[in-house]
């Protein structure tokens, strides 16, 4: 599809009330273009739809018959940033502006090209398999790694050895930075394990690393994209990313979005106030949180809920295939404590979640907040602050996921990894 020039609305009047209601996302509606496709947004007269991502021009909307001053039709718009409550009355002065066009309603199914930065990590390697089974809808342009769960030679051969699991070894695997930008690498529970795929029974990886930095392989990747083109799903600390848009920031332009695991609303996990990945690299996080790309958040208070229950590591067992006996293998092993800090036996698939928000978004309910992370106060080191009832006043710069629909998760995911072998 031809790409619409981008929208200018430095020289025009705002099209959308800065009165607009702070609304919830509406489930579905920024990825509406790839999952309900038959049913475009209908929009009343005088309604208004919620909160639109900045996406390419895809979203289509229907507006009724009678409605203001907008004739009863289809309408695809391209939004240069994240806008709350499109009218119908907004929607006439698009039109006129010649920034919203009218059109016939289309199927526009695509493919989401996505880079995994990752640290795997088992929950990573679940999100990677998933990511891999699901190939038709997404296109895994390549996996960067990044020094977290542990030193990034081992979440190197770590991501060789989930590829290899797959048969996937045709995608590259970009070794990134070997510590934060800042800090030491965090000694942690996580970092003190010689391998944190255990479980998984897979042998040391054949195949080796690209021979390029993960830095250069997302500047180069992204600098031949289309705008808005490519999405990150970002489950480690976010030292490669921060390196990338320090760089070249005006790259954040080829963002369609980035789908990061990190923060909390509620407790950390790692100290008790910040969560792994931010507390690991806070400055990366922080940096990442201000470049203006869309971002969705899966924080700790969204992900406890995605819990490896025993009956759902039954159904994955029972597929019987390789990855699915390593799945099962990683995520079956007891958990000490797990019953008293979760509310359930199992463990929390943290990384999955972001994989599973560009598949199914429907399963996941997000609110708009602005977010930031600490980094001065080493107490509170990388702790996220969520405006959550928007008591700041400040612009939303993430969707941060509220609630995940976990048995529906927990079921697609599993026929998801049945296609593998
Ligand atoms: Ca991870």
């Amino acid at each position: 599809m031809r790409r619409r020039p981008r929208p200018n609305h430095s020289r025009a009047q705002p099209p959308f009330s800065a009165r607009a209601p702070r609304a919830h996302v509406e489930r579905g509606v920024s990825d509406r273009r790839r999952d309900d496709a038959a049913t475009p947004l209908m929009m009343p007269p005088g309604g208004r739809c919620g909160r639109i991502q900045r996406a390419k021009c895809l979203l289509e909307i229907r507006v009724h018959k009678n409605a203001s001053r907008a004739p009863e039709g289809y309408y695809t718009y391209t939004p240069d940033r994240p806008v709350d409550g499109l009218s119908t009355d907004n929607l006439a002065h698009l039109v006129t502006m010649g920034e919203a066009s009218r059109g016939e309603a289309k199927d526009p199914m695509t493919v989401i090209k996505v880079i995994i930065d990752t640290d795997p990590g088992q929950d990573d390697a679940i999100a990677i398999l998933v990511a891999l089974a699901e190939r038709e809808r997404l296109e895994l342009l390549g996996i960067t790694t990044v020094a977290g769960n542990a030193p990034v030679e081992v979440t190197t051969a770590n991501a060789l050895r989930i590829l290899e699991l797959a048969g996937r070894t045709e995608i590259r695997v970009f070794p990134g930075a070997s510590r934060p930008l800042l800090r030491p690498l965090v000694a942690s529970q996580f970092a003190s394990r010689p391998d944190d795929l255990e479980g998984a029974g897979l042998p040391p990886p054949s195949t080796p690393p690209a021979g390029r930095h993960a830095v250069n392989f997302l500047i180069e990747t992204l600098r031949s994209a289309e705008d808005y083109s490519i999405t990150i799903c970002a489950v480690a600390p976010l030292t490669n990313l921060a390196l990338v848009f320090a760089q070249a920031p005006e790259l954040a332009a080829k963002i369609e979005r980035i789908v990061m695991m990190g923060g909390a609303r509620d407790l950390g996990n790692i100290t008790p106030a910040a969560e792994f990945n931010f507390h690991v690299d806070p400055h990366a996080a922080r940096i990442i949180l201000a470049i203006g790309a869309p971002i969705v958040m899966f924080g700790l208070h969204a992900t406890h809920q995605a819990m490896s229950t025993p009956e759902r590591v039954a159904r994955i067992a029972a597929l019987n295939t390789q990855a699915a006996r390593s799945v099962a293998g990683m995520i079956g092993r007891p958990r000490p404590g797990g019953r008293a800090r979760f509310g359930a036996d199992g463990r929390p698939l943290h990384d999955l979640c972001t994989v599973a928000y560009l598949l199914w978004p429907e399963l996941f309910r997000s609110r708009s907040c602005y977010v930031t992370v600490e980094t001065t106060s080493e107490e509170t080191m990388g702790r996220s602050t969520i405006d959550w009832w928007g008591s700041t006043e400040r612009k939303a710069n993430a969707e941060v996921i509220e609630h995940i629909d976990a048995e529906g998760l927990f079921d697609r995911m599993t026929r998801s990894l049945a296609r593998l072998r």
